[in-house]
């Protein structure tokens, strides 16, 4: 997997600087005695980032947290690392004291941290918190700005950092800008308690792709930008669109090096390994291990509980099974601090009450542990206990797995730890419920051995096949695909408005409009949506000096109803119908499709009938299913319903999300791009068109354009088009210019 990584990377950044931003840093200086001693902190991410740096070059921006970072920099604050081979561009990043206290200890770790975790007597806020991390953001964004050009691609990471990609959109427009949020993301009745969920949230919207750990986070953050800010959000293509840009979200569920967990888990020297611990603690009988940063949302009392109760309940257990908690220090401060306590008096309580003068129930280890010596008590433990009140993923379930070379251990995992999402095989436990935990704790010890042999090779299999590697190489190719849709990405048209008329006052042109979105602001139902007077008077202005066609997905009557000019040109039912000058003259109404049609939009009448604000729209040879008006709760279910129906119809039917509405149209069928060519073709007499639209069915025209050096607009963001407008409201003022352009009679009607 390392190797296909290492060839996707090659093939596919070797031209474009790869930029890392995170708050830690990959190596730290010390002091230590009269020497200076490098560290690299231990963790599997960091190693793994480390190793694709190794392979492409480029910079990682992180805080200068070592003693000794100061004196290891040139005048940029520029180290080259990996220290032995130098590869890559450590930048660094100071911080003040007062920047540390209030960024990191604050905003990020009494703010943020406990708000995604869902333990809200935890969170603290003051003023100054935020102040110092809108601070400590815009330090590490002028450092990404030192380093990156417009044609960067920049991986931030987590959620020390949530301003820094707009920060750096606004210097950087054409940068590619990624992050991936490692801990969960709550949902909007939780983010709503943060002060500054608009300000956070619109830092994260600079960003093209924001990747969570799994699909929940994401569609929680959908809800929050929809609930938050003024935004296009589209549940099926899982993007935001804000202010005119497209922020692509997804999940991509972190992992581990399996291979190198396993490969050290079967060497002769974990054998011995082992030996030594049994020894130094004097283990007989089954043992369990927990791993964790001493972190509340680890919940490691709420594991002490059932395990305290396990011993109660379960006497014939008491010698015959010993728990080894290894539980280093973390951010040593309040509340941690305490929390430390808590949990070291509640381990004193159990070895007290239950301990015997040659067994300790609970050894405890409050240390960090190599992970190479670490793999030995993951090899030698018969259970893992992971309690997470809630977590991202949980890395330590995945090393457990990864070095449980001869099978025979079981994993008990907390279904509120992103893990259980995937790990089909663990015995899940809610940690809340400390009884059923002591249960399934003894369920876990006395399940039979081929039981845990299918399980946990089902669990190997899978982090195999999902390890870190796979999970940068996935990230890594979404960005790139992100980077290819930037490249062709339009420009905002007032932005660009001279570039604009001086095209346009060049050609002759012929004028393309879509009305749902374009003409007309979206309704809440389509048969709400009207044409404003001022719009009426100024398309009819346009059509006495240009030719003009209307385009849309409604059918012909509807949409020449709605626009009430009879002098121009309609394409319906998105260009399979074409009308002008009172007579039809492209119609595709009999398809053969029609009885599919019919059984599609019966089975999804029936599945959805219990959702409210569902409304299905049947065209004849097309079909719109509206959900503007289903309520948020309802959403989830509505896109999951309606998948695995549309799922059947792949192979007849084109189905395609716009702005709350899913269009359905047959493979076959014309579309709007094609309507485009034949009026074109038939009555275009020579002109270049301009094609104003809104919708993911306008795609195809704007594509059509493109080979025939059109100028094309959309509403709102797109891929294909030239140029885009932020709103509908602006078409109008758009038009005006238009037509105060064609009217100078540069260019007049043929
Ligand atoms: P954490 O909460 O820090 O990170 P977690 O997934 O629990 O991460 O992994 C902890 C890592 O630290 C593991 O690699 C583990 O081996 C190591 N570790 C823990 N205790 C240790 C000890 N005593 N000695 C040595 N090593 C120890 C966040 C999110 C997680 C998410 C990760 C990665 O909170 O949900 O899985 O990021 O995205």
């Amino acid at each position: 997997m390392a190797d296909r990584l290492a060839r996707f990377i090659e093939k596919n950044l070797a031209d474009r600087k790869l930029i890392i931003v995170s708050n830690r840093e990959p190596y730290a200086h010390r002091k230590s005695g009269p020497t200076v001693k490098i560290e690299k902190p231990a963790g599997g991410l960091t190693s793994a980032m480390d190793d694709v740096l190794n392979i492409t070059g480029g910079t990682w921006v992180a805080w200068g947290s070592g003693n000794a970072d100061r004196d290891a920099v040139d005048l940029d604050d520029r180290v080259a690392v990996p220290p032995d081979h130098p590869s890559y561009t450590l930048k660094r990043v100071w911080l003040t004291p007062g920047e540390v206290e209030n960024y990191y200890h604050g905003y990020s770790n009494q703010v943020l941290w406990p708000l995604c975790h869902i333990t809200l007597d935890r969170v603290y806020f003051r003023k100054r918190f935020w102040e110092d991390y809108a601070r400590a953001n815009r330090s590490f964004a002028a450092a990404v700005l030192e380093e990156a050009s417009d044609d960067a691609v920049i991986w931030v990471h987590d959620y020390h950092l949530c301003l820094v990609p707009q920060l750096v959109r606004e210097k950087r427009p054409g940068a590619t800008i990624a992050h991936f949020w490692h801990i969960p993301w709550p949902d909007w009745s939780v983010f709503r308690i943060c002060p500054q969920a608009k300000e956070v949230l619109e830092g994260l919207l600079g960003n093209d792709l924001i990747g969570f750990q799994i699909p929940l986070f994401v569609k929680n953050f959908l809800d929050c930008v929809k609930e938050c800010l003024d935004a296009d959000v589209d549940y099926h293509k899982l993007t935001v669109t804000y202010h005119g840009r497209i922020t692509a979200l997804k999940a991509f569920p972190i992992s581990v090096d399996y291979e190198k967990f396993s490969a050290m888990a079967s060497t002769r020297r974990i054998e011995a390994a082992i030996r030594d611990i049994r020894k130094k603690y004097g283990l007989s009988g089954y043992t369990g291990i927990g791993v964790d940063r001493l972190e509340y949302t680890k919940a490691l009392l709420k594991r002490l509980q059932a395990l305290y109760l396990f011993f109660e309940r379960y006497e014939k257990f008491r010698r015959k099974f010993t728990f080894i908690q290894i539980a280093v220090p973390t951010r040593m401060k309040e509340p941690y601090l305490s929390y430390q306590k808590t949990v070291e008096e509640y381990i004193l309580r159990i070895n007290e009450k239950f301990g015997t003068s040659d067994w300790l129930p609970i050894v405890y280890i409050d240390t960090k542990v190599e992970h190479k010596d670490l793999v030995a008590y993951y090899r030698m433990a018969d259970v893992a206990i992971i309690s997470s009140i809630y977590d991202g993923m949980n890395l330590v379930a995945k090393e457990y797995v990864a070095s449980q070379a001869d099978r025979k251990g079981a994993l008990i995992l907390s279904e509120f730890a992103g893990a259980a999402d995937e790990l089909d095989g663990a015995v899940l436990v809610n940690p809340y419920d400390v009884e059923e935990f002591s249960s399934s704790l003894r369920k876990a010890l006395t399940m039979p051995q081929p039981d845990r042999e299918r399980r946990m090779d089902q669990l190997r299999k899978h982090v195999k096949e999902h390890d870190i590697y796979k999970w940068i190489h996935d990230v890594l190719h979404e960005i790139v695909d992100v980077a290819e849709r930037e490249q062709n990405r339009s420009r905002y048209l007032f932005d660009h408005e001279i570039g604009f008329r001086a095209a346009i006052s060049q050609v002759q042109p012929f004028l393309f409009l879509d009305f749902d979105g374009t003409l007309a602001p979206i309704a809440e139902s389509p048969d709400k949506a009207v044409l404003s007077h001022t719009m009426h008077a100024l398309v009819t202005r346009l059509k006495d000096r240009i030719p003009l066609a209307i385009v849309s997905g409604r059918g012909i009557d509807d949409v020449r109803r709605r626009v009430g000019i009879e002098d121009i040109i309609y394409a319906g039912n998105h260009g399979s119908e074409i009308w002008s000058a009172g007579q039809t003259l492209v119609s595709q109404q009999s398809s053969p499709d029609r009885m599919a049609l019919e059984e599609l939009l019966r089975r999804l009448s029936s599945a959805l009938s219990h959702i409210p604000g569902v409304l299905i729209e049947d065209k004849g040879v097309t079909a719109s299913i509206h959900y503007r008006t289903v309520g948020i709760k309802n959403l989830a279910d509505f896109s999951d319903l309606f998948n695995r129906i549309a799922r059947d119809y792949e192979k007849t039917f084109r189905i395609t999300s716009g702005k709350k509405v899913v269009e359905i149209r047959p493979l076959n069928a014309w579309n709007k791009g094609d309507a485009v060519s034949w009026i074109l073709e038939q009555l275009g007499g020579g002109r270049t068109p301009m094609y104003i639209g809104d919708d993911v069915t306008d795609e195809d025209a704007f594509q059509v354009l493109k080979g025939r050096g059109g100028v094309s607009v959309s509403v709102g963001g797109s891929v294909h088009a030239d140029y885009y407008l932020r709103r509908q409201d602006e078409v109008e003022p758009f038009l005006e210019s238009m037509a105060s352009l064609v009217g100078a009679g540069v260019p007049s009607r043929a």
